[in-house]
């Protein structure tokens, strides 16, 4: 089978031929269908040796859907051979009490592990076929297409489970805002707006950026400049913000959310942008603010993003493209010119 691996850290990802996997007790083999791209990919490809607890050769991939091809001995009481699936995508060690309970992303022996999941210090889905290491991992999708099902495993995945974090902000007459439109931010836009009364206002710098949000269902799509800290406040009948889900995590988004946050508001810190924020009473952030640094999301949430998926509710921005193309994928991604998510579709 085709599999696109990081052979060693520093390379750039080959398409390699591997042997099929054959799925041994417990496992699962699943034929991929479709498998996102992500810019966590970015960071374990321009990871410097030692910089990951991950062991190169693996195959990329941890937004994965596809359809169930084989069973393991005693991998029965999940979904059956060619149901239709997409893979819940972080692998903890499975029997401590937070992957026990499906919350894997918190695993209490994730710095043991050597591996933070598929395509993560794993194989993973950017592959003909991948080998999960049990049942509780596969969510059934139904008729879902795969080039939408996999980006919410991840993207959809991380965006819900920020939601539910800042959530007891957003009652009735709430703002939200949206820092960074891409593939999470497009879709946290969906989700607040299918799963709250709030505003939502969506802030980026680029205009196509802006325009997706408003697609997607912002109230307000507003440039990131000089005036976004008083458009946004104006926004709000100068009471200020009480959300801010940052997807950017960058030193301005950090900065404009200290400047429009309510007191008593919520932040959720959820990309990588490098950004800091000093932490200190009394300081520059409002009195009763609470942070939360959320990271991907729990099983159950998994399976709620899939059914509002499946009721209409969510519509995730693709740009499909064939697995053999990755590496300009990889680079168009680096560039800041991937339009929402872009999904490597497997040969059929
Ligand atoms: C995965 C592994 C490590 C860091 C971040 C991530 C996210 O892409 C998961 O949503
Ligand atoms: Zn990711
Ligand atoms: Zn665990």
């Amino acid at each position: 089978m085709k599999a696109l691996r990081l052979k060693d850290w520093g390379q750039e990802p080959e398409l390699t031929d591997l042997d099929r996997p054959v799925p041994g007790p417990g496992e699962v083999l699943v034929r991929v269908e479709a498998a996102g791209l992500c810019h966590s990919d970015l960071h374990v490809l321009d990871a410097a040796p030692g910089a990951l607890p991950y062991r190169p050769p693996f195959t990329l991939g941890h937004e994965i859907a596809g359809r169930v091809a084989a069973l393991g001995p005693g991998a029965d009481g999940g979904p059956r051979p060619g149901e239709r699936v997409v893979v819940y995508g972080p692998w903890g060690c499975g029997s401590c009490t937070r992957c026990a309970a499906g919350q894997d992303n918190h695993c209490d022996r994730r710095d043991t592990l050597g591996w933070h999941g598929a395509g993560l210090g794993r194989d993973g889905g950017m592959a003909e076929y991948i080998l999960v290491p049990a049942a509780r991992h596969l969510v059934p999708i139904g008729d879902l297409p795969a080039d939408q099902a996999a980006p919410l495993s991840d993207a959809g995945l991380t965006s819900y489970h920020a939601v539910a974090g800042v959530r007891q902000a957003l009652g009735e007459g709430s703002t939200a805002v949206v820092l960074g439109v891409g593939g999470l931010g497009h879709l946290a836009v969906q989700i607040l707006r299918a799963t709250t009364p709030s505003r939502v206002l969506a802030v980026d710098l680029r205009p196509e950026a802006l325009a997706l949000a408003t697609r997607s269902g912002a109230h307000q799509s507003i440039p990131m400049d000089a005036d976004t800290a008083a458009a946004l406040r104006k926004a709000t009948g100068g009471v200020g913000v009480d959300a801010v889900l940052d997807f950017a995590g960058a030193q301005p988004t950090l900065d404009l959310a200290t400047e429009v946050l309510r007191p008593g508001g919520e932040l959720a810190i959820v990309g990588s942008g490098g950004g800091q924020l000093t932490v200190r009473k009394p300081g520059f952030l409002p009195p009763g603010v609470r942070l939360s640094l959320p990271f991907w999301g729990t099983r159950q949430e998994l399976t709620e993003v899939i059914a509002l998926a499946r009721s209409g509710a969510l519509r995730v921005e693709t740009e499909q493209l064939p697995l053999p193309s990755a590496p300009d994928a990889v680079d168009r991604l680096r560039r800041g010119r991937i339009r929402g998510r872009a999904v490597l579709v497997m040969p059929t």
